[in-house]
């Protein structure tokens, strides 16, 4: 079998396939970003990561656009993606319901079953990741020294009061969809353990208020496919 051809995808000039059979990852260890190496890491599908350095505007660079005109991290290239041809993705969302799909793993195949976890992947695309985001950035970013304190204010209440969804959604839950560790897990626990994490915003939350999330965020990263994919890309 002959090795898969990516020359005609320009981001493989910037950041060459050592291993063109394998789906190319472009990335970087934020919230978002390991979304896609841990969903890589949970499925076992053979793939090669490659750092995007935002200290350089590596997600700038004509390169990266050619894949995502959207200049954001994660992005991927599966080189036999349908009917076999490469196939380039962006967005977390889109590449985690694609790679579950190719993999048949972590999407119940159930239709309700689907389309339950499709809609809390959704709850975290459009309200967990925006809004943490900006607290984030009005906490421990350029934000954080603004003397107007009601932007901030803001997302702190937006985000506690999106906790509370899923604290109470989660006091009779193991995972997002009950007994069974879904996409939307993938999606959503990396975003709250980055909230208390990296951008240090617990108590501003007030997370012990939320001991059912706790208890999951806790679950979720003793998984060593977790563990593995929080650290992947690898920064240099
Ligand atoms: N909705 C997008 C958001 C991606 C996103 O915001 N990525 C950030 C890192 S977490 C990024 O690439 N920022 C670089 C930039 O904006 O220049 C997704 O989920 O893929």
């Amino acid at each position: 079998m002959s090795l898969a051809d990516l020359s005609a995808f320009a981001i493989t000039r910037k950041w060459p396939a050592q291993f063109p059979d394998r789906i190319q990852l472009y990335s970087v260890p934020t919230p978002n970003g390991v979304k896609a190496s841990i969903m890589l890491e949970e499925t076992g599908l053979p793939y090669e990561p490659h750092l995007v350095r935002f200290e350089n505007n590596d997600q700038t660079a004509p390169e990266f656009l050619s894949l995502n005109p959207n200049n954001k991290i994660p992005a991927i290239l599966d080189p036999t993606g349908p009917d076999g041809k490469p196939l380039a993705l962006f967005e977390s969302g889109a590449i985690l319901i694609y790679l579950a799909e190719k993999s048949g793993k972590l999407l119940p195949r159930d239709a309700a079953g689907r389309y339950h976890t499709i809609q809390w992947l959704m709850f975290q695309m459009g309200g967990i990741g925006p809004m943490f985001g900006q607290l984030g950035f009005f906490h421990k970013f350029a934000g954080k020294d603004y003397e107007d304190k009601r932007p901030r204010d803001r997302y702190v209440a937006e985000s506690r009061r999106l906790l509370g969804v899923l604290e109470r959604h989660l006091a009779t839950r193991a995972w997002m969809m009950g007994e069974t560790y879904t996409i939307a897990d993938i999606a959503i626990f990396p975003w709250v353990n980055n909230l208390v994490g990296f951008y240090g915003a617990g108590d501003l939350v007030g997370y012990s208020d939320f001991p059912h999330v706790q208890r999951v965020v806790q679950a979720f990263i003793a998984r060593p496919a977790v563990a593995a994919g929080l650290k992947i890309p690898k920064r240099d």
